[in-house]
C-alpha cells in the first residue's frame, strides 16, 4: 500500500473528520488545501516559497505534461519530483477532465477519448490504460483514475451512462496500474446531481476497493446550494477509514463547506488564477488590487495576515505593480492566496480538534461576508 489513512477524530459539530494521509513524500494533514501545478509549477511559485507557506501536497496535470515535455522526458528526470524539485507528495489528476473540456476538440468512445492538442492540433488518445501510464511514468504519490466528468445540466439518461462507463474506465485503470505499492490510486465517484445515480456510482466505484476515494463532477456550473446537498448525500456513503477528495473546489466558503460535510482534500486554481488578476482573498473579503480606492492606501492587504507579502508590501505597491504589469505583482498575490488558504485549513483543523467546526464558520463568515 502506498499510503495510509489515519482518521485522527471527527467534528461533534459536524461531519468533518481530522486525518493524517502518510505517503511515500510525507505526511499530509486533512482537511487539506491542494496547490495547483498543471505544468510541473504553481505558477508565480517555486517549491521553496511553497514550502515557506507550509503546502503539504500539490496537484499536477497528466494531460499538459504528456503533451509537454512529455511523460519519458520527466521519467528521464527522474519523475517529476526530482524534475521540478519537490520533494513533498504530489497528486496527479488523469486528464479526463482537462480533455473533456476540449469541447469539439475530442471524440469519445468506450474505448478512450481521441483529442487534439490545445497546443498545436497533434491527434492523441488517451485511455484509462494511457492515462494510466502516463501517471505511473510521471510517478506522483496519489495518482486519479481516467473518468468521464458530465456536464452540467445533463440528461439523467447522458449521466446515467457516463458514470457506467466511468466505472468500467476505473476498473480498467485498476488493471493497468503497474506501482500500487508506490502510488495509490483514487477512484472517482460521478453521477450529477441525481442523487439515485450517485449512490450507484459511488456503490460501483467503491467496490472496486480504491485507497481513496474522489466526489468528481461537481463545481462544473452547478448552484453552491445544489453542490452542497449533492455532498451531503455522498460523502455518508463513502468509506470512513479512507480520504475523500472533492475535485476542483477552492472557494474558501466552499472548503468549510466541504469540510462540514466530511471531505478531506481539495484543489483549485482558483487562488493562483485570480491573484494573476490581481484579487487577493482575505478575511474580509475579496481584495481587488487595481480598484482606485487602494491608490493611497498604504495598509496591507490582509490586515490579519502573517504571510511574507502582508508584512511588507502595501496595496498601494501591489496595485502600482498590477497597473504597471510587474511580474512581482502576480507573485506577491498568488503567495498570499496560497497562505490565505493552507492558513484557512489549519484553522478548520484547530476547530474539529475543539468540536467547535460550525461555530469557526459563523466567525469566518462574519468577517468575510458571503461573496466569492
Ligand atoms: N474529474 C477529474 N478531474 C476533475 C474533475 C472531475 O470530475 C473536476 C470536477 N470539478 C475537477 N477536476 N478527473
Ligand atoms: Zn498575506
Amino acid at each position: 500500500m502506498a499510503i495510509k489513512y489515519e482518521l485522527i477524530k471527527e467534528c461533534k459539530q459536524s461531519g468533518a473528520r481530522l486525518g493524517r494521509i502518510q505517503t511515500p513524500h510525507g505526511i499530509i494533514e486533512t482537511p487539506i488545501f491542494m496547490p495547483v501545478g498543471t505544468q510541473a509549477t504553481v505558477k508565480a511559485m517555486t517549491p521553496e516559497e511553497l514550502k515557506d507557506i507550509d503546502a503539504q501536497i500539490i496537484l499536477s496535470n497528466t494531460y499538459h505534461l504528456y503533451l509537454r515535455p512529455g511523460h519519458r522526458l520527466v521519467e528521464k528526470a527522474g519523475g517529476l519530483h526530482k524534475f521540478m524539485n519537490w520533494d513533498r507528495p504530489i497528486l496527479t489528476d488523469s486528464g479526463g477532465f482537462q480533455v473533456f473540456s476540449l469541447g469539439d476538440l475530442r471524440k469519445i468512445t468506450e474505448e478512450g477519448v481521441e483529442f487534439r492538442s490545445h497546443l498545436d492540433g497533434s491527434k492523441h488518445f488517451l485511455s484509462p490504460e494511457k492515462a494510466i501510464e502516463i501517471e505511473n511514468a510521471l510517478g506522483a504519490d496519489i495518482i486519479m483514475a481516467f473518468d468521464e466528468c458530465a456536464p452540467y445540466p445533463a440528461e439523467r439518461s447522458y449521466v446515467k451512462n457516463s458514470l457506467e462507463r466511468t466505472t468500467r474506465w476505473a476498473k480498467r485503470c485498476k488493471e493497468a496500474h503497474s506501482k500500487p505499492d508506490q502510488q495509490a490510486l483514487f477512484g472517482i465517484i460521478q453521477g450529477g446531481m441525481y442523487k439515485d445515480l450517485r449512490e450507484q456510482s459511488a456503490k460501483e466505484i467503491i467496490d472496486l476497493d480504491f485507497p481513496g476515494y474522489a466526489v468528481g463532477g461537481l463545481s462544473v456550473g452547478e448552484p453552491k446550494e445544489l453542490m452542497y446537498e449533492v455532498l451531503e448525500y455522498t460523502t455518508p456513503l463513502m468509506p470512513k477509514d479512507k480520504p475523500r477528495y472533492l475535485m476542483g473546489v477552492g472557494s474558501p466558503d466552499c472548503l468549510i463547506e466541504g469540510a462540514i460535510r466530511g471531505i478531506d482534500m481539495f484543489d483549485c486554481v482558483l487562488p493562483t488564477r485570480i491573484a494573476r488578476n490581481g484579487t487577493a482573498m482575505t478575511s474580509l473579503g475579496k481584495v481587488v488590487i487595481k480598484n482606485a480606492k487602494y491608490t493611497e492606501d498604504f495598509s496591507p492587504l490582509d490586515p490579519n495576515c502573517s504571510c511574507n507579502t502582508c508584512k511588507n508590501y502595501s496595496k498601494a505597491y501591489l496595485r502600482h505593480l498590477y497597473k504597471a504589469e510587474e511580474i512581482l505583482s502576480a507573485r506577491l498575490v498568488t503567495y498570499h492566496n496560497l497562505h490565505f488558504l493552507i492558513e484557512l485549513m489549519k484553522n478548520v483543523r484547530e476547530a474539529i480538534r475543539q468540536d467547535r467546526l460550525l461555530d469557526y464558520r459563523k466567525e469566518f463568515f462574519e468577517k468575510y461576508g458571503y461573496e466569492i
